[in-house]
């Protein structure tokens, strides 16, 4: 049986998120877009209230919420403002290694560090010339004796200023393609460089950096499952986060969507409010059934997981479509709007610069569709439990 119906828990949880969202995010989040504000107070208030570090299973201190927990969660602080919703919610991408294939000490240590306090922990996979193209990292850690040492430099780290630790990918066997990758745990005292912060064209309140490893030693323990296993790792990783990422793209084409509405039954043209026009009615529909669309596949996506699925075809299919429907929702949104919408002073202009990083990060939408295409075309790995292969 197929059913949609949440739990009162999720129900709760849905609305805590959402009040959250609309007494603490929304009120700033057109403030900090402009400015490019570090939501700091925001990710104290929402650690303290239990809104990030979700997905942390309870023996490391976390709340162990499932995955679709986790993506109505996201939706919600998203409709509030994406760009913040990135900040809290990154931690949820660099541990997922971690829960995935670290030791227990690492567990502990690691987990335990952000259950704690309100700290934050980067992801760090993408290089200056290996974005969609893991395997062309040139990020190197070398084992010396009772240490790693690692060199190389990533890029676009979200909350690289400020993470307490870093998961990192690096080549520990330079011939050996994909299969030469290993990841690591490099806590950012052990000599962790932050370069450059970037100045985004959307969610402009969350943090990307470079950073750079510069002869960096890391104990040899800070390895994260086997040698040479982390190119698996990541595609896990990335498998279990993007349905979170369909999630948020989901809550920026709900946000456009309402306020498409609202402007419309306001605006007057022709003597009536521009709702009563067919033509605005249309993209109001689309917009509706693109939102419940993106939410279903994401939720399908999310489910998967919680039921210890592998769901690498859906997870793409709920990031490529959520991606592609919050840029187009966000797009008519300001068209709805008319050249009001590209002002700034409107709210619809900062959704439609937000909504363009959803086809881009965790994956392009083209990256999206080669992994939907391969996994419809060779169905092999459907059938497999989440955790084969590490
Ligand atoms: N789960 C487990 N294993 C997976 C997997 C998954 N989802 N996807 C691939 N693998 C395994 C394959 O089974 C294969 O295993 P073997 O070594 O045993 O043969 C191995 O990983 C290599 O897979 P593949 O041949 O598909 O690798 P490619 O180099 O062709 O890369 C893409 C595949 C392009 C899909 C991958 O590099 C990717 O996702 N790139 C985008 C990265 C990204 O999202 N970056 C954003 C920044 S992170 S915020």
């Amino acid at each position: 049986m197929v059913d949609f119906t949440l739990t009162d828990e999720q129900k709760n949880l849905r609305e805590m998120a959402h009040d959250f969202a609309e007494k603490e995010i929304r009120p700033v989040a057109w403030e900090y877009d402009r400015d490019g504000t570090w939501p700091e107070e925001i990710i104290k208030k929402a650690w303290e209230v239990g809104l990030m570090n979700t997905h942390i299973p309870e023996e490391y201190g976390g709340p162990g919420a499932g995955y679709l927990d986790g993506c109505l969660i996201e939706e919600e602080l998203s409709w509030g403002c994406s760009g913040i919703q990135t900040s809290l919610g990154c931690n949820g991408l660099a541990t997922a290694p971690v829960v995935i294939a670290a030791s227990e000490e690492l567990k502990k240590e690691y987990l335990g560090r952000l259950t704690e306090a309100p700290l934050l922990a980067s992801f760090c996979l993408t290089e200056p010339d290996a974005g969609s193209d893991v395997s062309g990292m040139k990020t190197t850690a070398v084992r010396k004796g009772d240490k790693w040492v690692i060199n190389g430099s990533k890029c676009f780290i979200t909350n690289g200023g400020y993470a307490n630790w870093y998961t990192v990918y690096a080549k520990t066997d330079k011939e050996a393609g994909h299969r030469g990758i290993s990841a690591f745990i490099v806590p950012r005292d052990a000599g962790v460089v932050v370069d450059k912060k970037e100045d985004k064209m959307g969610q402009r309140a969350s943090n990307t950096a470079t950073v750079s490893f510069n002869d960096v030693e890391i104990p040899a323990d800070h390895l994260i499952g086997e040698e040479n296993k982390g190119f698996k790792i990541a595609m896990m990783t990335l498998d279990r986060t993007r349905p979170g990422v369909a999630a948020m793209a989901t809550g920026i084409a709900r946000a456009a969507m309402e306020f498409a509405i609202d402007y419309s039954k306001e605006r007057v043209q022709f003597g009536v409010p521009i709702a009563m026009h067919q033509a605005i009615q249309f993209m109001i529909a689309d917009m509706a059934t693109d939102v419940e669309a993106a939410r279903l596949l994401t939720w399908k996506s999310a489910v998967m997981l919680d039921q210890g699925q592998r769901n690498t075809l859906l997870s793409s299919h709920a990031k490529r479509f959520a991606a592609d429907a919050a840029m187009k929702v966000a797009t008519d949104a300001v068209q709805v709007y008319g050249g009001y919408g590209f002002i700034k002073e409107y709210p619809v202009e900062k959704l439609m610069r937000d909504a363009k990083i959803m086809q881009l990060y965790e994956g392009t939408a083209q990256i999206q569709r080669l992994v939907i295409a391969r996994e419809t075309l060779l169905p092999r790995r459907v059938e497999e439990p989440a955790t084969a292969g590490v």
